[in-house]
């Protein structure tokens, strides 16, 4: 009867009927084998690992499931104020433990798991992350849903269900090979698919007008269609019996897509017509912040911008809710300008279909949308030219042109003729191409404007939108981002959760300031102990986890020293390669004793985007760099490079609380917050980074003394670039750089072959964009504080406490009840 059969015999609930919920043992049990049995249609005996993980995943959705249909209900039945946040991206991560964690089911379902013998760590490593995000930006969508679900805030998540996420990471020789996330392919036991709630989304066609009873309105005639499906997941609050919705759109063809459109009689051009439609939700475009402007993103954003507008004005807004009063319903806010199309389908809705007046209708949509500007890198700022988007949603070419004249009209009223300020404040570009400027038109829409850290939203008034910022008084404000504890302390970190619990009593994952109770702590030996047993322990959890998922062994004592995000120049990876370059050097020509370099594990994680060549390049220098050093005896195991392919939220999340050192190296004015760097701060690393993004929030809150601080500031960085940055000058003037430079040059990172990294080698020489070379100096001296630092354990754990203690404030709760107070003004409700 297999591993599981004694139960079947001992379990007296094991053959009876199944009914209940799942709220003490017997329930969970009793539960769980109805879904096995019904649900999956096996029974216990002859399961596999995956029918268990479906049968316990449904088990902890059904005990959910009564709560989530009751929040639906009131949030239709109030007519309560709700955030609908629009984003193309979310970086779920695993779901079960987080859904056990929120309903308070964990000890329970480890309990009724045991009695039926099965290792619920199995069932754990059963579940695939959901990828479908990129980076910082979907991962903070993750945590602004979790948080606003824990504090009763009525909300829907809204984007695209991608059929594959963010590509899996494998590394051939060393280098990146991209292969398709097929995330779906066992099923998710955490979706509802609602195909009785699609929406029809158009495209293409013309536009025309027509006489409506002696006024002359304008339609558009669309030329072909998808359906847009969506897919409702549960997004349960921490243990306040709260259960918002994320609800993502999948495409399907429509019967009239093959038959009108593609009306040959022609079987095979019919189902191709249909592959054609279901590409829509197919794949997660992995750009991550820059954009290549290809059509079918366009199609995505529009795709699942338009259905989630209908599906809360069908579904969520009261027949006798009048229009006008649109923005005490709704605010949707824009995660980036991804979703901005988004604009002027509400206008056309409200024009159009509802017949509103022109200024009535925007005078609602000025009030229903708000804008989050996620960067400062001109190349991210998105753009569509006016001929794909002409193309591809004529109505809405026609509409934002409107928008841009009434605009221009006003700005000329203020400012004169000036029609330089036109020019550079028109939502319409006209070089390289015409084209629409995204950012503009969620500027000039948008009730508010943020950016995401305190530096960056003061770069973004004064740098990138100054003319609307003088334009538009009081437009601009700043949201800090945040991270949510109860992925990123509780579950990550049990073990540094027990000893703050053991502390400061409970309370703390959902008010985090109270973390502050810990400074005291700090000058306590026998918690700087238990800290560091704590961190020690998952140092071992990481080892084992590097063992068996890449063959890794962490060697002990090391320092763990960790750099973990996208591959892009401007968050210098290369300026981490150098310093390792560096020791490895200088240890291999003798002119360091290896025995007197503090052990040290450097690990990276990243994912380069596809087409992005020097990042792949990157990659493979790294890589390379990893096994010489690894290799070389004369390092006498005292360095080591690990490169884990695949870096994804459920590494992070044994990686982060096992590091002892942050890098956080961006070029100062480049980074628009990081989120990594909270995550690591709160889980008791130290920093090492510029005064960019939240680094100087970070910095702000623990002290000088227990931050690394290193690089040029923003100011600096602009005034080298005035001056004409010269990399090679710095290369000239620095030895102990001219020799790391010179070590990559040689080849001897890529057996003896020069050609291999000379491109890396050359762009940092006379072209280093992102100032590497500039900061190089000062981060090599930052590295040897770090090295002394270390050395004293007593005050390094200090340090790292104090950091815990002191970085509350980045709780993405936080951030919620920014985004409520300053833009949203939506109270908690039922
Ligand atoms: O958003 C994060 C920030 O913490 C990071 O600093 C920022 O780099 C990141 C196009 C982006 N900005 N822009 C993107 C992602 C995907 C894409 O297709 C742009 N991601 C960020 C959260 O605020």
């Amino acid at each position: 009867t297999g591993p599981n059969g004694a139960l079947e015999a001992t379990h007296p609930l094991a053959l009876a009927p199944v009914t209940g919920p799942a709220s003490n043992v017997d329930g969970f049990v009793r539960q769980f084998l109805r879904n096995l049995n019904y649900e999956r249609g096996v029974p216990l005996s002859a399961s596999s690992p995956n029918d268990q993980y479906f049968a316990f995943a449904m088990t902890v959705r059904d005990y959910l499931m009564a709560r989530w249909l009751e929040d639906l209900r009131r949030q239709r039945v109030t007519q309560s104020k709700s955030v609908c946040y629009l984003s193309a991206e979310y970086l779920l991560g695993r779901q079960l433990d987080n859904n056990l964690l929120a309903s308070g089911l964990t000890d329970i379902a480890t309990e009724a798991m045991a009695q039926c013998g099965i290792d619920i760590e199995e069932l754990r490593a059963q579940e695939v992350e959901p990828g479908l995000g990129n980076g910082g930006l979907g991962r903070l969508a993750a945590c602004f849903i979790d948080s606003l679900a824990t504090m009763s805030v009525p909300n829907i998540g809204y984007g695209i269900r991608y059929e594959y996420g963010i590509f899996r990471q494998t590394f051939v020789d060393g280098q990146q090979v991209e292969q398709p996330d097929a995330w779906l392919e066992l099923g998710s036991p955490w979706e509802f698919p609602h195909p009785e709630f699609a929406q029809t989304i158009s495209f293409g066609g013309h536009t025309e007008t027509y006489d409506d009873e002696g006024v002359t309105r304008s339609r558009w005639v669309p030329s072909w269609n998808v359906r847009a499906v969506p897919y409702n997941y549960m997004v349960p609050g921490y243990l306040n019996g709260r259960v918002n919705t994320l609800r993502l759109w999948s495409a399907q063809a429509t019967n009239s897509f093959d038959l009108r459109v593609f009306n040959s009689g022609d079987y095979e051009e019919a189902v191709r017509a249909q592959t054609y439609a279901e590409n829509i939700s197919k794949v997660l475009y992995p750009e991550d912040s820059t954009p290549q402007g290809k059509e079918l993103r366009l199609q995505q954003q529009y795709f699942f911008v338009a259905a989630s507008i209908h599906d809360f004005l069908d579904h969520m807004v009261a027949d006798d809710f009048g229009l006008e009063n649109l923005a005490d319903r709704v605010i949707f806010q824009l995660n980036d300008t991804h979703p901005v199309i988004a604009v002027p389908e509400l206008m056309r809705v409200l024009v159009d279909e509802k017949k509103l007046e022109w200024d009535a209708a925007w005078a609602i949509t000025q009030k229903c949308f708000a804008y989050t500007c996620h960067t400062l890198l001109p190349e991210a700022l998105e753009v569509w030219s006016v001929e794909l988007l002409g193309r591809l949603l004529p109505r809405h070419l026609e509409i934002i042109y409107r928008i841009n004249e009434e605009f221009l009209l006003e700005v000329r009223e203020r400012f004169g003729d000036d029609e330089i300020r036109l020019r550079d404040m028109s939502i319409i570009g006209e070089f390289p191409e015409r084209s629409v400027r995204m950012a503009y038109l969620a500027t000039v829409a948008g009730a508010k404007v943020n950016g995401v850290a305190e530096l960056h939203s003061q770069l973004l008034r004064d740098k990138v939108l100054p003319d609307f910022n003088e334009f538009f008084p009081g437009k601009f404000t700043n949201v800090t981002n945040g991270i949510t504890p109860r992925r990123f302390i509780r579950l990550a970190n049990p073990e540094l959760s027990e000893l703050i619990t053991s502390a400061l009593g409970t309370g703390w994952l959902t008010d985090l300031e109270r973390l502050r109770g810990l400074e005291s702590y700090a000058e306590d030996p026998d918690f700087r102990a238990a800290f560091r047993e704590v961190k020690a322990a998952n140092k071992r959890v990481l080892s084992d986890v590097l063992r068996a998922r890449d063959g890794f062994e962490v060697s002990d004592g090391h320092m763990l020293d960790v750099m973990v995000k996208r591959l892009h120049e401007y968050k210098r990876q290369m300026l981490k390669l150098l310093h390792i370059v560096t020791v490895y050097e200088g240890i291999v020509s003798g002119r360091v004793d290896a025995a007197s370099v503090q052990p040290r594990t450097f690990i990276f994680g990243a994912k380069a985007a596809p087409g992005y060549a020097m990042a792949k390049r990157i990659i493979h220098l790294i890589n390379a760099v990893g096994s010489v050093v690894n290799a070389d005896e004369r390092v006498q195991g005292r360095l080591k490079v690990l490169f884990p392919q695949n870096y994804n939220v459920t590494l992070a999340e044994r990686l982060i609380p096992a590091a002892d050192l942050s890098e956080q190296i961006s070029l100062a004015g480049k980074e628009a917050s990081g989120t990594g760097n909270m995550k690591f701060a709160l889980n008791g690393a130290l920093t090492i980074g510029t005064d960019d993004g939240a680094n100087v929030e970070i910095r702000q809150l623990v002290g000088d003394d227990n931050f690394f601080l290193f690089g040029m500031a923003e100011p600096e960085v602009e005034a080298l670039w005035a001056r004409g940055y010269k990399p090679a000058e710095f290369y000239q003037h620095d030895e102990s750089l001219r020799r790391a430079m010179d070590l990559i040059a040689s080849g001897a990172f890529s057996g003896g072959d020069r050609s291999v990294f000379e491109p890396v080698v050359s762009n940092l020489l006379y072209d280093d964009r992102f100032m590497v070379l500039a900061d190089y100096a000062s981060y090599i001296e930052a590295q040897a504080k770090v090295d002394a630092a270390h050395a004293d354990e007593d005050a390094w754990t200090r340090s790292a406490i104090l950091n815990v203690a002191r970085c509350g404030f980045f709780s993405s709760d936080r951030s919620m009840r920014d985004y409520i107070d300053r833009i949203w003004h939506t109270p908690p409700a039922f």
